[in-house]
């Protein structure tokens, strides 16, 4: 038997309220990033009651709309969920980089978990492999680990 303390998080929704918020561009692929998620927090024990969803215009849009459900003060993390595909759009990188940029900064600001649920692709057919097929489910994993992230905080303290 070790000696050392181990804190970590579960994976029980517990009474966690959690906020989805959710790009409507890519909608095709996004609306599968939020069932895989809403399956996630349900299938963990969540209940709707629980869950908030905010559809913003794009993922360049995406941090404002979770610095605003942040500084309501009434959910316990953030899942953030959208896609950028590249497929020829010439500010791509521009949109990812900022998204991903805003987010961390949200979470560091707020002392929130956000999770990162945003693909950033190069194709349509590589963001359908992350939404639900052969790559799984973005959706379904950035909700698992903000459930985590909810858990390990409580128990941090
Ligand atoms: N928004 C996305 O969510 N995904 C994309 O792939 C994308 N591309 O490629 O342009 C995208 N652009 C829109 C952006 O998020 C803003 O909504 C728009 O620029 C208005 O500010």
């Amino acid at each position: 038997m070790s000696d050392i303390k181990t804190i970590e998080g579960d994976f029980t929704g517990g009474k966690g309220r959690y906020c989805l918020v959710v790009g409507r561009w890519n909608s095709f692929i996004v609306e599968h990033l939020l069932q895989g998620a809403l399956d996630a927090l349900r299938r963990h024990g969540v209940s709707d009651k629980q869950i908030t969803v905010v559809r913003a215009p794009g993922a360049f849009e995406i941090p404002l709309v979770c610095k605003k459900v942040a500084e309501r003060g009434d959910v316990d993390a953030i899942i953030a969920l959208g896609a950028v595909i590249r497929g020829g759009t010439p500010h791509f990188e521009h949109v990812a980089g900022e998204c991903t940029k805003g987010l961390a900064a949200v979470g560091m600001e707020f002392g929130l978990p956000v999770a990162f649920g945003v693909l950033t692709v190069d194709s349509i057919e590589q963001a359908v492999e992350r939404a639900g097929t052969k790559a799984g489910n973005k959706g379904e994993e950035a909700a698992m680990s903000a459930i985590e992230m909810v858990s390990l905080l409580n128990n941090l303290g």
